[in-house]
């Protein structure tokens, strides 16, 4: 043991709730290193403040990781930092170790994100080489430069390290059993008693919203199968029968997929496991799609985006309408239950280009459609479509968008591009987005 203990707080009280995967990753890392962690879940806690001070009553850990998973909810323009705030502001109160932010939201928008919480710590990107290593410097400066990731407070200005990008190989992470999944089996709804299980980091395409490559690198790192599904009989053992792949694209590499596939079935594992999965149209043959239901694919999320090769390319999609044709025939054939994700809406689509997509797809009769998102996307701090922003204009002129335009420069509050050639359907994506947030404040309100 080195000595040094960590508290890792989770923050993401979003309902349904959703079991922190990364902090199980998290305090293995920090384990292996010695480090002594334990984890403060806060996700169905009904008095955060009580239940911050009361536990830190006893306990002064030498570092405290706040993990900072979404920034928003993308549909209704539902802003989370100022709860986060509050938290992290409750801690501070309780006890006077530093604090460390990480996550996926923290890691869109780091230099930001720091100042918005006012603390002189984060690490962008994945954190199970940095946490450890920063819980054993913390205070001495001198370190930090050599910390992946670490963003931290310099005479000159705030400091961000290139991503860390630890061996997977090597790296035993996937152990789990450090969060407790009973709040979240005890829930009633079927989202809540979904662990997730990744299988690989990283993402080499550039689709112009996506701030994945931001969170994970953009190299793809692919872990052991066997490990996988290790860790797959670990959940199990811990009464969580049902997971997502926590991948981007799971089917990016095939291979990799297949093998999984094989894996969990060697093992007879879809007699008592489930899963969901989000999948791309490219590479998806009807093997996979086989070998995806016989391993106990409840779900997969086919992200085809849009139907129209040229507004493909020009959201930087390397697949084409073909090949989303040749997915959901795969699919159907297989019997797999495939939604299909649409991402309309981006620099220059047109109402022509949704009718089109929308065409496509009901000729290729598909098992089911889902349209998570209105049209329009969510325009992320540090991605290509902020540059095309910034190219067009960020003001109330421009009018492909809507959202937070006034003094939100950095793009933090939910900025919306949706293309003024899509006619009529802005006004109701707005009202949509209205309603939705209304009812989000109303039902949080009612359950205090
Ligand atoms: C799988 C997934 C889901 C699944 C989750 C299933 C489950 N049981 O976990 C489902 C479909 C349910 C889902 C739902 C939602 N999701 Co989601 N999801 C993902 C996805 C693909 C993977 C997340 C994941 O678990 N990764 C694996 C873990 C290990 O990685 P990680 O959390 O990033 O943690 C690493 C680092 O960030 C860091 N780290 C994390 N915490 C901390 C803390 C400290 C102190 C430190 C130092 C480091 C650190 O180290 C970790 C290990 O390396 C990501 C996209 C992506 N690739 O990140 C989106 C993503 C996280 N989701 C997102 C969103 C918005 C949502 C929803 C709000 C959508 C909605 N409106 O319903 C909900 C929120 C649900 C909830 N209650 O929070 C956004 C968040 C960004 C944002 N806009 O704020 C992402 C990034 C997608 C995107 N491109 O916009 N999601």
């Amino acid at each position: 043991m080195s000595g040094k203990r960590v508290v890792l707080v989770n923050t993401n009280r979003l309902k349904p709730g959703v079991p922190p995967v990364a902090l199980d990753y998290l305090a293995a890392a920090c384990e292996d290193k010695g480090v002594e962690v334990e984890i403060l879940d806060l996700c169905y806690s009904t008095d955060t403040r009580a239940d911050i001070a009361a536990y830190f009553k006893d306990r002064k850990p030498d570092l405290v990781g706040v993990s900072v998973r979404n920034l928003d909810d993308v549909f209704h323009s539902i802003f989370f930092l100022p709860g986060v705030k509050k938290i992290v502001d409750e801690i501070k109160q309780a006890v006077d170790s530093p604090v460390v932010l990480g996550g996926s939201g923290f890691s869109i928008a780091p230099e930001q994100i720091l100042d918005y919480f006012g603390v002189d710590l984060g690490v962008a990107g994945e954190g199970e080489e940095a946490l450890p290593a920063l819980a054993e410097s913390v205070g001495n400066s001198s370190t930090y430069p050599s910390i992946p990731g670490l963003v931290y407070r310099t005479e000159s200005g705030i400091q961000r390290n290139p991503l860390g990008a630890i061996d997977l190989n090597a790296a035993n992470i996937g152990r789990r059993g450090y969060v407790d999944h009973t709040p979240y089996l005890q829930d009633t709804r079927s989202v809540s008693k979904t662990g997730a299980v990744q299988a690989k980091r990283g993402c080499a395409q550039s689709c112009i919203y996506c701030i994945v490559p931001a969170v994970e690198g953009t190299c793809v790192r692919l872990r052991p199968v066997a490990q996988i599904v290790d860790e797959i009989e670990n959940l199990a053992k811990q009464g969580v029968y049902s997971f997502w792949f926590a991948d981007s694209e799971f089917n990016c590499p095939d291979e990799h997929a297949e093998e999984i596939c094989r894996e969990i079935i060697a093992r007879g594992l879809p007699e008592v496991i489930s899963w969901n999965a989000y999948i791309a149209p490219k590479p998806f043959s009807k093997e996979l799609a086989g070998l995806m239901k016989e391993a106990g694919c409840r779900a997969a999320v086919d992200c085809i985006d849009h139907g129209v090769d040229e507004m493909l390319e020009r959201i930087g999609k390397d697949f084409r309408a073909e090949d989303i044709r040749e997915a959901v025939i795969a699919a159907r054939e297989a019997g797999l239950n495939v939604g299909h994700c649409l991402m309309l809406g981006g620099p220059g689509d047109s109402m022509d280009g949704m009718l089109k997509t929308l065409e496509l797809l009901l000729s290729l009769r598909p098992l089911n459609v889902v349209w998570a998102d209105p049209p329009g996307m969510r325009v992320y701090p540090n991605s290509p479509l902020a540059d095309i922003v910034a190219q067009e204009g960020f003001d109330k002129k421009n009018r492909n968008l809507s959202g937070h335009i006034k003094a939100n420069e950095n793009l933090l509050l939910p900025v919306y591009y949706l293309s003024r050639k899509m006619g009529i359907l802005a006004p109701g994506v707005k009202l949509w987005r209205r309603i939705g947030h209304a009812r989000f404040r109303w039902k949080n309100r009612v359950a205090g």
